[in-house]
């Protein structure tokens, strides 16, 4: 039996996550997480903060604290972000832990004995005024590859080009902005990815057709251009120091050690319950396990080429990554998110104004799958005014309230069923495998487009139904309608469940607290039999609340989102 791990790309500790970094890869790793545990797989969920590396140098410079309490203060404000946004990991790590050490080390001693570390003299920028090195990211200039021009001396955001800072034209310091750019010589090691360039372009091609195309074409363009050797050291304090003589006063790059912590990540959860739990098996010399990635597309070539070439070049086993679902960015009123311009709509903030769901269900709806997406509070209250209040939580409290108004807070019996119902039988079958197909593919857009159609159905029966009117003149069919009717609450409960826990679980415990929230393994017939007669239930408040034009433009106000 297939196990599967799931991963999403660690978030950078300093600085606090937006929407974008939400539905770029924490919540669809969520999504599919909590789908597969509906179908009863076993799942592993990892995520954590990736501390290392310059920004958390300068973060905790500018709030005047030393890094590790800095690096934890940040560290858990994201975790509990993260659980407002019921993001369901079975661990929430840290990259600087202990275990990633242990990791980065191991990994490293293994690459040096088999010949794939070498030491290189190099040149790197030096700025005087700031009196340090300075880190790739910290350089910005004009993209030799496609002219942009607050390129980063890492990789250019534009082009997704890696870089080497002093391919940059126009070089200039991110900290203090000065032109004032030396180039100084400094030793460094360096992953000899050339020699592993025949084995993992094989590897790729096994993804053709498999990996969503944005992680495949990535992929083979890197390999097409020839891989070069990359720098695994830095000239910086915070960080793994290099445990290699010479090199003592050295760290790693933090795109080593990063998804390197993925595996310490996983050994700082098993390490909790070490009877129970053993990192191992989802990592070393496995044959069954499924691992899934999520992340942003600037991030693609580090999980298609460096980290697979630094797990290759062990020798030993590691597991690869199976699936990479690539996200494209979520924009901001038609411009990107920034922190420093205060643009875009943080995740404390989303939570302050509208319930974890809306947004969930929104991103989930209009995740930047195929092509980049945009947030707008016009498109966002018009989604959930629409799909959220009118369709579905429409339905249930009409449903509610019919049966309460008609039979009292008990579900009526089923009598005779009609073609109605045969046909929404029909119908339940078939949308509910193209669901499912759309989430097993991790189409999350279409999967979505598709559960919008489950619940119209649904309002679609009432509509030909009426049993406002039936239950005048035959209430025994008028109790099957409602009977039917109230089951559907309960099956759209757990079809929604990996998109909207909290609302599913609203709508599940309206029956009986204690149901399973487990996908649906029968035909719909049986599915829609499963709250039985006379069951009590008691009214709910409505599910979700309109969100009027006048809340449309104080939001639009205070998020500053110019139309
Ligand atoms: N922290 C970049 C990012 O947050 C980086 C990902 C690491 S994944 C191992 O986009
Ligand atoms: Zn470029």
């Amino acid at each position: 039996m297939r196990r599967y791990l799931i991963t999403s790309a660690l978030p950078y500790v300093n600085g606090l996550p937006h929407l974008g970094h939400l539905i770029g890869c924490h919540l669809p790793a969520d999504v599919y997480a909590r789908y597969l545990r509906e179908q009863g797989k076993t799942v592993l969920f990892i995520d954590g903060t990736d501390e290392h590396g310059t920004p958390s140098e300068v973060g905790a410079a500018k709030e005047g604290m030393e890094l590790e309490p800095y690096c934890k203060k940040y560290h858990d404000l994201h975790a509990e972000m993260y659980r407002g946004f019921n993001l369901s990991f079975d661990y929430f790590g840290r990259t600087s832990s202990e275990q990633n050490k242990e990791m980065v080390y191991r990994i490293f001693k293994a690459l040096d004995q088999n010949g794939l570390i070498a030491e290189k003299t190099t040149k790197q920028v030096y700025s005087p005024d700031d009196n340090r090195f300075l880190p790739d990211s910290y350089v910005i200039g004009t993209c030799p590859f496609c002219g942009y021009e607050r390129a980063k001396g890492d990789q250019c955001e534009n082009c997704t080009k890696v870089l080497d800072p002093v391919d940059l034209i126009h070089p200039r310091s991110v900290l203090s902005g000065s032109d004032r750019i030396e180039i100084r010589e400094t030793k460094h090691l360096f992953l000899q990815l050339p020699k592993l360039e025949k084995d993992l372009e094989k590897w790729i091609e096994t993804k053709k057709g498999i990996w969503p195309d944005i992680a495949y074409s990535i992929a083979k363009k890197w390999l097409k251009e020839g891989l070069k050797e990359r720098g695994i050291t830095r000239d910086l304090k915070w960080g793994f120091p290099v445990p290699k003589e010479g090199f003592e006063n050295k760290v790693f790059y933090v795109w080593f050690d990063a998804p390197i912590g993925y595996i310490g990540i996983t050994k700082q959860w098993s390490d909790e319950k070490p009877d129970e739990r053993n990192w191992e098996d989802w990592w070393l010399n496995t044959d069954d396990v499924y691992h899934t990635e999520f992340m942003g597309k600037d991030n693609i070539p580090y999980h298609t080429i460096s980290f697979p070439a630094t797990l290759r070049g062990t020798g030993e086993k590691w597991t690869e990554v199976s699936f990479l679902k690539g996200m494209n960015y979520l924009n901001f009123a038609g411009g990107k998110f920034s922190k420093s311009a205060h643009r875009g709509i943080f995740l404390d903030d989303a939570l302050k104004e509208f319930p974890a769901d809306y947004w969930r269900y929104w991103l989930m709806a209009n995740a930047p799958e195929s092509d980049d997406s945009n947030f707008s509070f016009d498109q966002f209250a018009a989604t959930i005014n629409k799909d959220l209040n009118d369709v579905l939580g429409n339905f249930v409290n009409r449903v509610l309230k019919m049966t309460v108004n008609n039979f009292g807070s008990v579900v009526p019996n089923k009598g005779e069923v009609t073609d109605e119902e045969r046909n929404l039988y029909l119908q339940m079958d078939s949308l509910i495998k193209s669901y499912a197909e759309y989430m097993d593919r991790l189409e999350f857009r279409k999967a979505l487009s598709v559960l919008r159609e489950i619940w119209t159905s649904g309002n679609n029966y009432i509509a030909k139904t009426e049993p406002w009117k039936v239950v005048k003149v035959n209430k025994e069919y008028a109790g099957t309608i409602l009977n039917t009717a109230l089951n559907l609450i309960r099956l759209y409960a757990v079809l929604s469940a990996p998109i909207m826990p909290e609302t599913a679980q609203k709508m599940l415990s309206l029956f009986d607290a204690s149901l399973p929230m487990l996908w649906p393994t029968q035909k719909a017939q049986s599915e829609l039999s499963t709250i039985q007669e006379g069951t009590t239930f008691h009214l709910i408040d409505p599910l979700f609340q309109k969100i009027m034009p006048d809340r449309i433009t104080e939001l639009k106000i205070r998020y500053k989102e110019e139309s």
